[in-house]
């Protein structure tokens, strides 16, 4: 999510270095949160000597990982230049700070993407590198690294995490006739689908497609899975109607299954329940986030249906929207959906079946 990333190959000196940190950033998404996915690669005189990326909180940061990628090549970082997606911090946290790790190595030089807005950071990391005699320079490829780490910054911002919603529409805006099973979608655009749910730390659904679909919402993407990489999965069923029966509930490894309720509906056996205030018509979507953010969560894919897409829109509680437009009609009411006025189309691939667009 958040793409479309710069391409190494199309870039030289440290737009090309800091790419290649971006892409090492890339292999920790989704397994972060709350930390930044931060990538970081080390290089001396043109040469790559170790790369790393932050992939779960309490773990060594990008820098370290960087840092211990070199010493394992066997390689000498006295005199290196280090890429970061983000400034390297500068407190101790979990893990203590990135910016002495870095003196202690003899790093003479560090290129940053973006100022890190943690208020324990935010510019200090920057000051102690700068006071220390590394040459510091900040703002390479800034756009890209700031919208690679903006569900970080949302998260510092706001206390919740990042909403991307997913739905696939036929070319009549519906998303099928009511009651009956969605459309199916081809299978590139549901690999796509596969890699959204990789990208997340939990999916979110409503009831409706669990009685409709019967989905289970697990990784199947066909690739090797990071032994950490999980996902929550979270079923919005507010007066406890889905039955034990649903496949969503058989228990899958790293793939808790929550049930979202308001009151107190019939315990499911082995089915933990997110007890959350009601809000209309369901429960409270602002208060099922800050649940999530308390499970670890710091990216959420809502993946429909039509009802909880409107409600997390209307709530104006949804980062980035990609929505699948199929050529061929789901033959179903048109599903109203209003995305916020300031969006524009930020990326579109078109599809042997229809066309996959971007809006945030
Ligand atoms: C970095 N490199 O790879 C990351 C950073 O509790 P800790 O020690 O893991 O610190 C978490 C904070 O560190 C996080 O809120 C953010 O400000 C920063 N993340 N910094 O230098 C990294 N992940
Ligand atoms: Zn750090």
């Amino acid at each position: 999510t958040g793409g479309p990333w710069p391409n190494p190959a199309d870039l030289q000196g440290d737009a090309h270095f800091m790419a290649l940190a971006l892409q090492e950033g890339l292999k920790g998404v989704g397994l972060s949160s709350p930390n930044p996915p931060v990538g970081c690669v080390l290089v001396k005189e043109d040469r790559i000597l170790g790369r790393g990326v932050h992939t779960r909180a309490g773990d060594p940061h990008g820098e370290i990982m960087a840092l211990r990628d070199a010493e394992s090549r066997g390689e000498d970082p006295v005199g290196a230049t280090a890429y970061v997606t983000l400034e390297p911090c500068c407190h101790q946290g979990r893990t203590g700070p990135c910016t002495l790790a870095l003196l202690q190595a003899g790093v003479t030089r560090v290129v940053v993407g973006v100022r890190d807005p943690n208020p324990r950071v935010d510019g200090g990391g920057l000051a102690i590198l700068r006071a220390q005699g590394v040459s510091v320079q900040e703002g390479v490829l800034g756009e890209a690294c700031g919208r690679f780490h903006a569900p970080f910054f949302k998260f510092i911002r706001t206390g919740l995490p990042w909403v991307t919603l997913k739905l696939a529409l036929g070319s009549d805006g519906s998303l099928g006739p009511a009651g009956q099973t969605t459309q199916v979608t081809p299978p590139d655009v549901q690999r796509l689908a596969h890699a959204l749910r990789r990208a997340s730390e939990a999916i979110v659904v409503g009831r409706h497609t669990i009685e409709v679909d019967d989905p289970q919402l697990t990784d199947r993407w066909p690739a090797p899975t990071a032994p950490h990489r999980t996902f929550a999965r979270v079923v919005m069923d507010e007066d406890g109607r889905i039955p034990l029966t649903a496949r969503v509930w058989a228990p899958v490894a790293g793939q808790p299954a929550y049930r979202a309720v308001t009151g107190d509906p019939t315990p499911l056996r082995g089915v933990e329940d997110l007890h959350l205030p009601p809000d209309g018509r369901g429960c409270s979507l602002r208060h099922l986030l800050h649940e999530l953010v308390a499970l670890g969560v710091g990216r959420v894919l809502v993946e429909g249906g039509g009802t909880l897409a409107r409600g997390f829109l209307s709530q104006g509680l949804v980062d980035e929207f990609h929505r699948f437009q199929s050529d061929s009609p789901a033959g179903g009411p048109v599903l109203p959906l209003e995305l916020p006025p300031t969006w524009t189309r930020s990326a579109s691939a078109r599809w042997s079946t229809g066309q996959w667009e971007v809006w945030r």
